[in-house]
């Protein structure tokens, strides 16, 4: 669904005596999520991760902190990518695990809290991904002195972040069409203050991260920055490694408000979508039409119903099997998708019948739909040579929702009642009996 759910540690290289975490690595080969490899020996040990791409390393601790800071020494001498390095920890004090944390460990991971040690690296994993997103952010920055637009670059550059976009003036950036994930705003600037840009981006872009940079230090400025709307307010000169802690708090933060609103459109796709299909469902089909009809209503516009159902979908479920008939009607709905224009809506009304609501057309009109969704569907080649028939009937509006869906359905009765694979419509005074035409 998302790149968010993708995995990114897959191969984890263990150094220590095996008989020592025995426990995690059961638990690890019983997720079924990794490829272990361990080694206690540290030409091993580099000639695995010279010759394998590793994700993850985990350390344990009972081969002491010597070993330990030598082999991360040693990776970092050779240039091996940097990944994310958990010790296993029994009972060292918080000024061991600083020291560790200094020399490049990511995380610890207690001893015998087996049920936690999957769900650790799994939260890792996620933290990984968020760092390859935050990565990829957009971030613009905006200050007129060259120098400290450099120095911010050269920071970023540092970190991996790649899309950055420098400004020297602020109407620049005002007037840049490019919308970016994060702005970075130096305080005092020619032509307009600092704070009113921030007012005004953070007018347009109620979700970006806007965060100030200035030398001024006073309170009272740095309460009015944040209260006109900025995330955060940092002092030159900007220490990195807070500077991009912070960075990646906020980065994080806006990841994660992506992927909920990803989540949420999937979850309101799912709830007005057929699943096999993937076309509108009966309810949303019945909620759109209403807004159609009072469209229609308003504007004294004409408006077009056609139903669609399958001649003998029955004997063909029952002649070659129900995934046989799912596969059809699959396919059916594409043709259908490709037989419509531009502004009519095709849904799935129930099992074999479709339902196309065609604005701003005729019953004559729609008519001409109807026969093209005929021919298409004659043209399909199906296994088995099956071929499909459409009875269906069009309506146009006259009253209101209820009427117009009963005049459709009548004419696709009567479709099937006098012979099936035709589709009608009526051409102007209704007779429900006689008037229609057939497409
Ligand atoms: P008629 O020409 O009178 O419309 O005959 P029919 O057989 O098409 O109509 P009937 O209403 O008797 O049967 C509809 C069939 O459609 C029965 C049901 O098994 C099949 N059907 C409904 N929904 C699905 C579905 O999602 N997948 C498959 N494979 N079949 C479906
Ligand atoms: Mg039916
Ligand atoms: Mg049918």
């Amino acid at each position: 669904m998302d790149a968010y759910n993708i995995s990114n540690i897959k191969n984890i290289l263990i150094y220590g005596d095996e008989t020592n975490y025995q426990l995690e690595r059961q638990a690890l080969d019983r997720s079924g999520l990794f490829n272990v490899r361990t080694t206690s020996s540290s030409d091993d040990f580099y000639h695995v991760l010279e010759s394998n791409i590793i994700h993850l390393i985990i350390f344990d601790s009972k081969i002491g902190s010597d070993v330990i800071k030598s082999l991360i020494k040693e990776i970092y001498y050779k240039g091996i990518t940097k990944v994310p390095m958990v010790l296993i920890v029994d009972h060292e004090t918080i000024d061991e695990r600083y020291e560790y944390f200094n020399i490049g460990i990511t995380n610890f991971y207690e001893r015998g809290q087996v049920s936690y040690f999957v769900k650790m690296i799994q939260r890792i994993d996620k933290e990984e991904t968020y760092r390859k997103s935050f990565k990829g952010m957009s971030i613009a920055v905006l200050d007129d002195d060259k120098l400290q637009l450099r120095i911010l670059k050269d920071i970023l550059d540092r970190n991996g972040i790649v899309d950055i976009d420098l400004f020297a003036h602020p109407y620049e950036l005002l007037n840049s069409e490019t919308i970016y994930d994060i702005y970075l705003i130096d305080l005092i600037l020619p032509d307009i203050d600092g704070e009113i840009v921030m007012y005004e981006l953070r007018k347009q872009y109620e979700n970006a991260v806007i965060i100030g940079i200035s030398s001024i230090e006073k309170q009272s400025t740095i309460a009015k920055v944040l209260a006109i709307g900025a995330n955060d307010y940092l002092i030159k000169p900007v220490n990195e490694p807070v500077f991009m802690a912070k960075l990646y708090n906020y980065g994080k933060n806006l990841i994660l408000r992506k992927e909920n609103e990803m989540k949420t459109k999937v979850l309101q796709d799912l709830a007005i979508k057929d699943g096999l299909t993937t076309l509108y469902n009966h309810r949303h089909m019945q909620e759109l039409l209403e807004q159609f009809v009072k469209q229609a209503k308003r504007y004294l516009r004409p408006l077009s119903l056609m139903m669609l159902d399958i001649d003998d979908f029955k004997a063909l479920n029952d002649t070659y099997g129900h995934q046989f008939g799912d596969e059809v009607l699959a396919r059916i709905s594409k043709v259908l998708l490709q037989s419509i224009r531009e502004q009519d809506i095709v849904g799935r009304y129930g099992g074999e019948e479709f339902v196309i609501i065609l604005p701003e057309t005729t019953a004559e009109q729609g008519a001409i739909i109807g026969q093209r969704i005929q021919k298409n569907i004659s043209e399909m080649v199906f296994k088995y040579d099956v071929n499909i028939t459409f009875s269906g009937g069009i309506a146009e509006f006259e009253k209101n929702v209820e009427q117009l869906i009963f005049d459709a359905d009548h004419l696709m009765y009567s479709a099937k009642r006098t012979g099936k694979n035709r589709i009608l419509y009526l051409l102007e005074e209704k007779d429900y009996l006689e008037t229609y035409e057939t497409c």
